[in-house]
């Protein structure tokens, strides 16, 4: 274990930053490598300008490095992709492609690649959605990780790359800010009750989502990395389960705290991606093959974000 170099793609991100620091800890700063498009001023250790869809920059570095194990990260998210669906998919696209190759030609022994809820479309049973249903996705993003899905089984199959991967619910965090995607409301709306700001939610307050808590999802990344070869029985992507809640909930749990938060609903064309997704999942699969259980509630939740965001922004303001 001692042995390994890790890159991350994508390290600036929601996610990136902090399974960074996670992977740091665990393994020591020196074994990884965080990448983005551009400089994270917040990174302490090794970091690489890498544009992922550059083949020959991502090939320099995981040789430069001897890399072991890639976390690609990089993408661009739901809501954004839909502002430029061919960019997107070649974005998304040719960066899995420059990961998978570089790391078939070089040796690495390990791939994660994040996959989503996003893959879900009109046609799946909406409450207690299954691992393998019709995959008919609304968004280039979620074709964009259909295809990936199967890209990362092909390359298992046929060259037996070692690529693993999960459908992150949306991920709600403290330590970091969302990058474009349809569930971004919910890390909103705590920053501003926290802040004692009013909120427009764009989704209706009626709209379920299945969502995660960061530590679990960071969780739930390295426990997939980790488990034993044999467990992982799915190489497309495992549904996970986390929390399942509305905007309207949402709200209801952070009154708890703060009564007089004010939420108005603004539904805009994100409301119309969210409406063909699940409003909760089944994560049997990966319960059964390596045990996967979140830890986190809506009001574990609640109660963590508000916690640490009114940290946060005390101390910015001592910083003033
Ligand atoms: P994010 O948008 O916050 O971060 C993505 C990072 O990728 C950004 O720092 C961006 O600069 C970088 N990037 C974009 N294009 C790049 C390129 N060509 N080369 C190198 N870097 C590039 O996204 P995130 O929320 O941290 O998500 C990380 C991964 O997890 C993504 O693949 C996303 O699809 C997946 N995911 C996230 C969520 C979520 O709720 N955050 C849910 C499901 C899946
Ligand atoms: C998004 O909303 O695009 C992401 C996701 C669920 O993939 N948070």
């Amino acid at each position: 274990m001692e042995q390994e170099k890790i890159l991350i793609t994508g390290a600036g991100g929601q996610l990136g930053s902090v399974l960074t620091e996670k992977l740091q800890k665990k393994y020591g700063v020196s074994h990884i490598i965080a990448s983005d498009l551009k400089p994270n001023m917040y990174f302490n250790g090794c970091f690489e300008i890498i544009d992922a869809t550059n083949f020959d920059a991502l090939q320099t570095v995981v040789l430069k490095y001897n890399i072991t194990q890639v976390y690609h990260l990089a993408a661009i998210l739901s809501a954004n992709g839909e502002k430029a669906p061919l960019n997107t998919w070649n974005v998304n696209m040719k960066a899995l492609f420059n990961v998978l190759e570089v790391s078939r030609l070089h040796n690495v022994k390990k791939v994660f690649f994040p996959s989503s809820i996003a893959v879900f479309g009109d046609n799946i049973e909406r409450t207690n959605t299954p691992q393998s249903p019709n995959l008919t996705p609304s968004t280039v993003y979620g074709i964009s990780k259909v295809a990936g899905e199967n890209w990362a089984n092909y390359y298992f199959e046929k060259y037996g790359l070692d690529v693993r991967s999960i459908r992150y619910p949306g991920v709600i965090g403290y330590q970091s800010l969302p990058g474009g995607g349809t569930t971004d409301y919910a890390v909103d709306m705590y920053h501003k009750a926290v802040k004692n700001e009013k909120f427009e939610c764009f989704l209706s307050a009626s709209t379920t989502l299945p969502m995660i808590y960061m530590d679990d999802a960071i969780r739930a990344t390295i426990e997939v990395m980790e488990a034993p070869i044999e467990s992982i029985t799915i190489r497309t992507s495992y549904n996970i389960a986390g929390a399942s809640f509305n905007p309207e909930q949402m709200v209801a749990s952070i009154q708890k705290t703060y009564p007089e938060f004010q939420v108005t609903y603004k539904p805009d064309f994100r409301q119309n991606i969210a409406a063909t997704w699940p409003m909760s999942i089944n994560g049997s699969k990966a319960k059964n093959d390596w045990n996967w259980k979140p830890k986190y509630n809506l009001e574990d939740i609640t109660k963590d974000m508000i916690k640490n965001l009114k940290l946060k922004y005390s101390v910015e303001n001592i910083d003033l």
